[in-house]
């Protein structure tokens, strides 16, 4: 097999004046315009507004390439592009070769017949996906609905393209297009290999040994004649062969490998990430060296989402070798809203940042893409599990044959491209669909309609497939849901499958709503803030960057979230002084409101299983509900994830006027813990301490001790509560009777903190905080200590820095007499700062210093 790679230098002509300029594929059309000067950085101000016309044309991308002569004389010369978006017709030499309509299928043809040696010409001609759309709209029988945003392109869900890219309630409308994968011409003589998918059994029990697993690879082919084909695998250095008659054309083969002597793949926090390359061989017998070989790394694991009725309703657990797992993590958008800007260096700084924060789980969410192997790769590697919707989100869709056609491909395409990831715990077929065909008038009015287009689309299309294709992986049909074969609507109901719940921020409920549901798995719940100061200063000129100037409002795409930002400022802390303190307020509320949901939930395990909050990621500088901000940078809630999804957690429970402490425990050992909790004035001063033994079991949450707030020795408005818990791993037996403390494994402790009534109510001491820069062994370091308690301390670098990094800890609390001292992290390639230049760029941030 040979390869010519076609990445790099392409010409971009605009059809409609014939203008040309270089474009670099991978990548898209906008970046090129933005790279020749044509077009404004559109994340910049509000220059989104001003490049809506680039979705609105037809564009032609193209090349000149040498072909040598021997390169020709392989049987098959296959053309491949692994994602073109969107609708397009690939010409080689002026003559067709194909046509794409779907950004999430891949495009492959045999080329021979229109390749010569020497010079050649290769076109795409990329229509406009906006015109597009609304073509198809003025064919349906009846109106199908879609969700809009404050910039949006129309009819988004009638073309096969990112359903973000056309403007959603974190996102810019840009719909761009282009070529955003793997491009290359491939010579290729025999059997081309298209996909392999894999199933596994383990033979015997779970060890933490090697154990004995049997798999079958199913090889996806592509053949040029009839033949008896040979195949070969290995794995683990065990191995077999096949010897099978094919058809010419499309065709599948299996072979069985047993004895395979390997470890289990675990997600992170549960075990190793053992992964073991499988290779494929596939020839025409007697063919020499022809043919097509292919390999991947794979785990083996045994996954399974228990979805079973209990006394509760029905849970949803996700179980790995036989371990339940509490999911903990977050949901995904595409890394950016300019598909150039996609690379494995943007997944592996988002995904280490999700790890960092205690993370074991993504969800992919449906309305943006399946993201590219480096992602899976990645998660595989650092064992992320990964909740996979199908590509639908908020929407009717249609389902006339010639869309389900199109979905048909790309199901097929994608599951066989993903399905044999270990970290891919599930697929869902949707986000919210069914939910939202009580959403829109049209479907109001006729539900019948949208309910057989749902169900043509959902369950006769993508359900099919995926089952067909991935028997043993959990087909989920929606979130939210009830689970499999459960077509109720599940809005609001928090006894089976997972849950969205967003009374809190959409309906404006107090943070204590959140107590009030029992979810099973809340796949979705969320709060926004404001981004950092940096990423503000990155697309608003100065003189603009108060929250409500019309720069910070183009940057607020969900219609009420300033408004709701600002109004729950105003039920829970004095207004901030100034556009930084604003900033960072509203980061203080998005981690206390996130952090109150995510420990009342875990406290509730087993019932509740998982808890992914919105949004891990942005795509571009915006006021959202994400953690971190367009350009990886933390904002509080990532700290607080941290600390919130730490496998052993302590946690203050405010509810119904008592205050609970519980340890959770999510390891596979038992702890004996001990509770140290003090009752503090507002001077730090310990009115009272209360202390406690408890023993936590492995996969628990145990309550250790509960207090009622009115019997406290002192008021809620001028006390709070701050814990410690030092733990030691119990070293035999399993009950608190047998077990004693493992010497030794002292100093594992873990604290929490709370509030006892709204901060706002609180006249807080000025903590007179001391800071101190200083030379430490591996590059600055930032010394506190605070005369007072100081609550959310938070060390932020001034927007005008060019610093890049940020400080090991930040939104913690700082008792009188304590000292931390944190050091300085720089991002990856950058220089880190010296003492001068961070206590410059120093900006330091805590709740009493944020207002007057
Ligand atoms: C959810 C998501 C997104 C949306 C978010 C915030 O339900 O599925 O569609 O961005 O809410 O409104």
């Amino acid at each position: 097999m040979e390869i010519i790679a076609l990445q790099g230098n392409w010409t971009l002509k605009r059809l409609s004046d014939g203008s040309s300029r270089p474009m670099t594929v991978p990548g898209d059309i906008l970046s090129a315009l933005v790279s020749s000067g044509e077009a404004s950085d559109p994340y910049y101000d509000r220059n989104e507004l001003d490049l809506q016309w680039i979705g609105r044309e037809d564009w032609l991308i193209e090349r000149d390439l040498e072909v040598p002569a021997s390169f020709l004389e392989a049987e098959r010369l296959f053309l491949e592009l692994d994602m073109i978006d969107t609708l397009a017709d690939i010409s080689v030499n002026g003559e067709a070769l194909g046509s794409s309509e779907n950004m999430f299928t891949s495009f492959c043809a045999d080329a021979k017949r229109l390749l010569r040696a020497g010079k050649n010409h290769i076109a795409i001609l990329v229509h406009s996906p906006e015109a597009a759309a609304m073509k198809a709209a003025e064919t349906l029988p009846y109106p199908i609905p879609a969700s809009g945003a404050p910039v949006f392109s129309p009819n988004r869900n009638l073309v096969r393209k990112a359903q973000c890219m056309a403007g959603w309630d974190w996102g810019p409308c840009l719909m761009t297009s282009g070529i955003y994968d793997g491009a290359r011409l491939v010579a290729i003589d025999g059997p081309r290999i298209e996909y392999v998918t894999t199933r596994v059994r383990r033979e015997g029990g779970v060890s933490n040994r090697s154990e004995t697993w049997r798999l079958w690879a199913t090889v996806w082919l592509d053949c040029p004649t009839d033949c008896e084909l040979e195949l070969e695998a290995s794995i683990a250095g065990s191995s077999a062969s096949a010897r099978i008659h094919v058809l010419e054309g499309e065709s599948s083969a299996t072979v069985e490998i047993g004895d395979i002597s390997a470890e289990s793949w675990y997600p992170v926090g549960y075990g190793e990430q053992r992964l073991y390359e499988l290779a494929l061989r596939a020839r025409r017998a007697g063919d020499g060296d022809s043919g097509d070989e292919l390999r991947k790394r794979i785990g083996l694991r045994e996954l399974k989402v228990v979805a079973l009725p209990d006394k509760v309703g029905r849970s949803m657990t996700v179980t790995v070798n036989g371990r339940n797992v509490f999911c903990k993590g977050a949901n995904w958008i595409p890394a950016d809203a300019l598909p150039s800007r996609w690379s494995r260096a943007r997944y592996v700084e988002l995904l280490d940042s999700a790890v960092e924060a205690n993370m074991n789980c993504v969800r992919v969410w449906g309305g943006g893409r399946y993201e590219a192997d480096d992602f899976y790769e990645l998660c595989d590697e650092k064992g992320l599990l990964v909740w996979q919707d199908c590509m639908f989100a908020c929407s009717m869709y249609p389902s006339d044959q010639a869309f389900l056609d199109r979905v048909e491909l790309e199901m097929r395409h994608q599951v066989r491209r993903l399905q044999s990831h270990p970290s891919i715990a599930l697929w869902c077929g949707n986000n919210e669909n069914l939910g939202a065909i009580g959403w829109y008038p049209e479907a109001k009015q006729n539900p019948m309609r949208y309910i057989v287009d749902y169900d043509r689309l959902n369950e006769g299309t993508v359900g099919r497939i995926v089952r067909e294709l991935d028997p043993d992986r959990m087909w989920w049909p929606t979130s939210p849901c009830g689970g499999p074969s459960d077509y109720s609507d599940n809005w609001h109901s928090d006894g089976k499958g997972d849950m969205h719940f967003w009374s809190v921020w959409h309906e404006g409920k107090n943070f204590s709503e959140y107590l009030k549901v029992t979810p099973r798995f809340c796949s979705e719940f969320g709060f926004q803030s404001f981004p950092n100061p940096g990423t503000v200063a990155s697309f608003a000129p100065e003189g603009e960057r108060n929250v409500t100037s019309p720069t910070m409002e183009h940057h607020q795409k969900n219609n009420k979230g300033n408004t709701i930002i600002m109004e729950t400022m105003a039920r829970y802390f004095r207004m901030p002084t100034g556009q930084v303190e604003t900033l960072y307020l509203s980061q203080v509320q998005q981690a206390w409101a996130i952090k109150t949901a995510v420990e009342y939930w875990r406290s509730l395990r087993p019932v509740c299983m998982g808890t992914l909050y919105w949004q891990l990621n942005d795509v571009w500088p915006v006021a959202s509900w994400s953690s971190l901000d367009y350009d990886g940078s933390w904002k509080l809630l990532h700290y607080e994830a941290r600390r919130f999804y730490e496998s052993l957690h302590l946690e203050l429970i405010v509810k119904e006027g008592f205050v609970t402490a519980i340890a959770i425990n999510d390891e596979n050992r038992s702890y004996t813990g001990r509770l140290t909790l003090k009752l503090r004035s507002l001077d730090g001063k310990v009115i009272q301490d209360y202390k406690a033994e408890s023993f936590l079991q492995p996969d628990t949450a145990t309550e250790i001790l509960s207090l009622e707030i009115a019997k406290l020795p002192a008021a809620a408005d001028s006390s709070f509560l701050e814990a410690r818990a030092d733990l030691a791993r119990a070293s035999c037996g399993t009950s608190s009777e047998t077990a004693g403390m493992e010497l030794g494994s002292a100093g594992l402790s873990r604290t929490a903190f709370c509030f006892l009534t709204e901060p706002k109510r609180y006249s807080l001491r000025d903590p007179e905080l001391e800071a101190r820069i200083e030379k430490g062994p591996s590059g600055p370091e930032l010394a506190l200590r605070a005369k007072a308690p100081a609550f959310y301390v938070a060390p932020w670098l001034d927007g005008s820095t060019t610093i890049k990094g940020r400080f090991e800890d930040s939104g913690f609390h700082l008792m009188p007499g304590e000292e931390r001292l944190l050091h300085f992290i720089s991002t990856k390639g950058t220089r880190a700062p010296t003492v001068e230049e961070l206590g410059t760029a120093l900006r330091l941030l805590h709740l009493r210093a944020s207002y007057e």
